[in-house]
């Protein structure tokens, strides 16, 4: 049983944790809509599974999947790999699922307002209640209690270095398809109380055509208290170059909660993925949902990996650049092993590793 709770994680003493301090497990939520993943989600299905098989190498994964789905899903993935049957409109656990806070001995849920990214002022389908009812029933199955914050919000629109610092971009909290009522003080005050925050780090832009209105988890995270790592171009034609120019300044000019200066590491963007005419004619067309063109450009970049307990699972692309990637982020977190997964097929669906993921702390 899970108790909703009439107050706020600060008051209460809770905080919500960096994603490199230590799981209890991961959430996922199994990919099936053919109007947004091509071919029927058969080949991302296979990226889903190599995603949590990955993941499992390291801690307990736990896979949400429709009853239409489960016999399937079971089928594909490995006995590791736990699956619970769950209603749900797409698979984005980190935005529509909970937002874990802990207190060093109990981990609670802050369940936001989910509007499948800007509701009816563009965003990506309709409808999306059973997504929103996603983190409550996270909370039920993990019996734990649960705060509903008064704030639409996805989890890959934020991240915090679990030490009072919260990074996220204006393009995206400050959307008017998100919270139309509130000033970007009042966003604050109630991702303050929420998550206990104590000072934030506004980016611009996020990723380049991110059809998240830039979530800051495809263009810069957490590394460590203190380091972060930004995606980046050396190309200055390329439109990613000036956004990735500007949020690199706004960070070196940055302090955190703790008042240190960040250490920013940049890692360079793939070239740029362009979907495919087959990978176009494989998505179902239905009105309301965003149309997959050939030549269109994806929003492709390798900070949209996934930390997990000794491990950070990172999206491949087939690209020159995966290498370097891989080998940076191995040299960045040392106690960690890097792990590619190849992600095109995640891509093609609008997000990435990280988007589809969703870390329980260890409370
Ligand atoms: O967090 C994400 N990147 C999710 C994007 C949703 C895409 C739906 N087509």
């Amino acid at each position: 049983m899970s108790f909703l709770i009439d107050s706020t994680p600060r008051k209460d003493g809770f905080r919500m944790p960096g994603e490199f301090e230590t799981h209890a497990g991961t959430w996922m939520l199994w990919p099936e809509r053919p109007d947004n993943w091509r071919n029927g989600a058969k080949p991302a299905q296979k990226a889903f599974v190599a995603v949590a098989s990955a993941i499992a190498q390291f801690e307990p994964v736990t896979m949400c999947v429709s009853q239409v789905q489960f016999r399937n899903a079971r089928n594909m993935l490995p006995g590791n790999v736990r699956v619970v049957e769950m209603s749900n409109n797409d698979s984005w656990m980190r935005d529509c699922g909970p937002t874990f806070v802990v207190d060093g001995k109990t981990a609670r849920v802050v369940d936001w307002d989910f509007n499948a990214w800007g509701g009816l002022l563009g965003g990506l389908y309709f409808p999306w209640d059973l997504d929103d009812q996603v983190a409550g029933k996270v909370a039920d199955i993990e019996r734990v209690d649960r705060y509903k914050a008064p704030l639409v919000l996805e989890g890959g629109s934020i991240h915090v270095d679990g030490q009072g610092t919260l990074m996220t971009t204006k393009e995206c909290l400050l959307n008017e398809n998100r919270n139309p009522d509130k000033t970007q003080a009042e966003i604050e005050d109630l991702l303050a109380g929420y998550l206990n925050i104590k000072k934030f780090i506004w980016l611009n832009h996020g990723v380049y055509n991110d059809e998240t209105n830039g979530h800051v988890d495809n263009i810069c995270c957490f590394i460590r208290p203190g380091v972060v790592a930004l995606t980046w171009t050396d190309d200055k034609s390329d439109p990613q170059y000036e956004i990735s120019q500007e949020n690199y300044e706004i960070l070196q000019s940055a302090t955190d909660a703790q008042g240190r200066k960040l250490e920013i590491h940049k890692i360079h963007q793939p070239d740029p993925v362009l979907i495919r005419a087959e990978e176009a004619e494989g998505v179902d067309a239905v009105e309301g949902t965003l149309p997959r063109e050939a030549g269109d450009r994806m929003a492709a970049s390798y900070i949209n990996f996934y930390l997990c307990n000794g491990g950070a699972v990172v999206p491949t692309f087939d690209d020159p650049h995966d290498s370097l990637a891989l080998a940076e982020l191995q040299k960045l977190l040392p106690e960690r092993k890097v792990v590619g997964v190849p992600a095109r097929e995640i891509l093609l669906g609008g997000g990435n590793i990280h988007c589809i993921t969703q870390q329980q702390p260890k409370a």
